[in-house]
């Protein structure tokens, strides 16, 4: 099986707590606090490898988690930040957040890398809470936790050109006569059961006088570009370089066959449908030895345009396969003509025997984007990275859930985090910034008792109001 969906469970480490001690020196019994900062906790990230092709790796481990920062010390040293762990996914990755559905970025070029789980900063030690009237603090911050978060990652393949198909149409054959790549073939339907890639040499196939203009050779750099007097004189001018040779390499990607009603669903096809949205040329195979190509023809073309309209937009090369059977070469004129009014590109091959790659070649050439830099550049606009910034927003809201008081707030949920409520100092700069932030004022209008718990987060307290009526 292909594995191109997966669901992975990311959390980043939690910050180091602060310490919250105090100098020793011989002569003081007590000296100042000297607590240093816990250190911040490794984030999550993904990095894009072109040596991956598929999102395999995930298939048995789905959690991941980053590893915590250090503690803080006493004489103010802080703790060791944890080490950011990075993950592997292949090109063409697009990665969601599972809750929300929202796409968090889109990993198309090597080295590419996107956070998806930020470590935790480290909780400040008591040093940073000292103050003239009061210095000899034992508060000190417990490391933010980690962020986690279920994240989906979705891979398309990215290939310049994709072969579509029936199955048994010849797709994997055509793949195997125009490249390396040597997928399984045979006289069954369903043979491919995922996506093959394969590159293309356009190299060879270029005659000497058609090197496009555009690609001129060093000799035309503006003079001002090199040193006049540094140029080897063996460097030829433009008119004596050899032609251009073709650089492009372009990528075809093989994939599973589609069959009629694919794009909701029926065969394997459907899951492979979005793997040709990104590419820019598509070849349709036809098996011109079917019963009736012009069928054949028109039940892809639906399907890919029932899958996404934008398909048929891409340029498009139809192929009839099996001329070297006397079906195909029969049924060639009629199916030629009838794309021919649909001002469609079309040309009729054998992939087995081998006849008319040289032509597909050339039609290729002529389909894909003429500069090399062009294949190479990320081939999509959603191929931006959305860096998600995170508002620490001050606002909040007090929900009455199972006769639970509970109180969500980005601020709030984190300063709850960082509280140790077993430090009678901490507890009660928690309920200073209750107060603060007003959430103690909508407790109280929402008809709080004591004793009731209330929820922040995931601490669970016991509402006190006398105490907290002291202040
Ligand atoms: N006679 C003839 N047979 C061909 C030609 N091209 C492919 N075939 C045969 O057709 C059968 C299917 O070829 P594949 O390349 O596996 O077809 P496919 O489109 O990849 O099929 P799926 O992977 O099942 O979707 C094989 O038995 C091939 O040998 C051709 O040009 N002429
Ligand atoms: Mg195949």
């Amino acid at each position: 099986m292909f594995f191109d969906k997966v669901r992975i469970f990311v959390n980043a480490g939690n910050g180091g707590d602060g310490a919250a001690t105090f100098r020793r020196e011989a002569h003081v019994p007590l000296g100042g606090p000297d607590g240093g900062d816990g250190g911040r906790g490794g984030s999550i990230y993904l990095v894009v490898d072109p040596g991956e092709t598929s999102l395999r790796d995930y298939r048995q481990t789905h959690h991941f988690k980053g590893q915590p920062g250090g503690r803080g010390s006493d004489q103010k040293k802080h703790g060791k930040a944890g080490d950011d762990r990075t993950l592997k996914v292949p090109p063409g990755t697009g990665v969601f957040d599972d809750a929300t559905g929202e796409l968090i970025g889109d990993l198309v070029a090597t080295d590419q890398t996107l956070m998806v789980a930020r470590g935790g900063r480290g909780g400040l030690g008591n040093v940073h809470f000292a103050t003239s009237t009061h210095q000899a603090p034992k508060h000190a911050q417990m490391g933010e936790p980690g962020e986690e978060r279920w994240v989906r990652l979705e891979l398309r393949l990215i290939a310049d050109i994709g072969l579509v198909g029936l199955p048994n149409a010849g797709k994997s054959t055509l793949l195997a006569a125009l490249t390396a790549a040597r997928p399984k073939i045979a006289d069954y339907p369903f043979t491919t059961l995922e996506p093959n890639l394969g590159v293309l040499d356009l190299g060879g196939e270029a005659p000497a006088g058609e090197a496009p203009a555009g690609e001129a050779p060093a000799g035309e750099a503006p003079a001002g570009e090199a040193p006049a007097g540094e140029a080897p004189a063996g460097e030829a001018p433009a008119g004596e370089a050899p032609a251009a040779e073709d650089t492009r390499r372009p990528t075809i990607a093989d994939v599973p066959g589609l069959i009629e009603g694919a794009s909701s669903g029926a065969g394997l096809g459907h899951a492979f449908l979005r793997h040709v949205e990104r590419t820019r040329v598509l070849v349709h195979i036809v098996d011109g030895a079917d019963r009736d190509p012009n069928w054949s023809f028109n039940v892809i073309r639906d399907e890919l345009a029932a899958h996404d309209p934008a398909l048929l937009e891409k340029p498009m090369l139809v192929v009839l396969n099996k001329m070297d059977r006397p079906e195909a070469a029969e049924a060639w004129p009629a199916f030629r003509d009838a794309r021919m009014a649909e001002g469609l590109n079309v040309i009729a091959i054998s992939a087995e025997a081998r006849t008319g790659l040289v032509e597909i070649r050339a039609k290729l050439a002529s389909l894909l984007p003429s500069a090399a830099e062009e294949l190479e550049a990320p081939q999509d606009p959603a191929a931006v990275v959305i860096h998600r910034i995170e508002a620490l927003g001050d606002s909040f809201r007090v929900t009455r859930e199972d006769g639970m008081l509970v109180v969500r707030g980005k601020r709030i949920e984190r300063i709850a985090a960082q509280t140790n409520f077993e430090v009678e100092e901490s507890a009660e700069r928690f309920q200073h910034d209750l107060i603060k932030l007003g959430v103690d004022q909508e407790l109280r209008r929402q008809g709080v008792t004591s004793g009731e718990t209330v929820r922040i987060g995931s601490i669970e307290l016991e509402w006190e109001p006398e105490s907290w009526d002291d202040r």
